[in-house]
């Protein structure tokens, strides 16, 4: 008697679980019909794409590689500046930067401010150019971070928010005395520095 009451309580439990396993891998009622051993092979089905998945993110997630690479070559041989602006001024805390001609330069910039009206870039240009291309920059607009489209221009980091870190990475140019820049309207006059590239 015992024996028989166990068999149908394992029968009903096997029921229960084959039931409740047909929503979950079938989702639509397709495979009701189907046998328990059908529903059963459409599980490993499903870890298997589970599998390709997870491939596919693997592959997805090595393409960012040519950011790593940027990132990493500037430390071989690049000389990095981390600069910032002055609270809430419109001031770099860094005046002089000195590099050699030809030397990988990288400038990080924070901006340091705490009020949304105070976003601001970092704009090296040509000697004797920074008003002209101030004027350009804001010309340019706010969509194209200020910065024109100008020969003059020899590099520049995009327009910060508060709080926020940009970096750009170029080469020194030929000797002379290049001037950086906010072009964010009004702040050029004040907030500036200089490039010294030596020989
Ligand atoms: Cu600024």
């Amino acid at each position: 008697m015992h024996r028989l009451h166990f068999a149908i309580a394992a029968a009903a439990l096997l029921v229960l679980l084959t039931c409740s396993r047909h929503p979950t891998p079938a989702g639509t009622g397709v495979a009701t019909t189907t046998d328990s051993g059908a529903t059963a092979h459409t599980a490993p089905g499903g870890g298997m794409m589970g599998h390709g998945m997870m491939g596919g993110g693997m592959m997805g997630s090595q393409n960012p590689g040519p950011q790593k690479t940027q990132s990493s070559q500037p430390s071989d041989k690049a000389i990095t500046f981390r600069i910032a602006s002055v609270d809430n001024s419109m001031a770099f805390d860094t005046t002089t930067l000195k590099v050699k001609q030809g030397q990988q330069v990288r400038l990080v910039f924070h901006n340091e401010a705490t009020v949304a009206a105070l976003p601001h870039n970092w704009v090296l240009v040509e000697p004797g150019t920074a008003t002209a291309v101030a004027s350009a920059g804001i010309q340019a607009g706010k969509s194209h971070d200020y910065v024109p489209d100008s020969p003059d221009v020899i590099a520049h980091a995009k327009l910060a928010a508060p709080g926020e870190t940009v970096d750009v990475t170029f080469t020194a140019p030929k000797p002379g005395t290049y001037p950086y820049i906010c072009t964010v309207p009004g702040h050029a006059a004040v907030m500036k520095g200089q490039l010294l590239v030596g020989s």
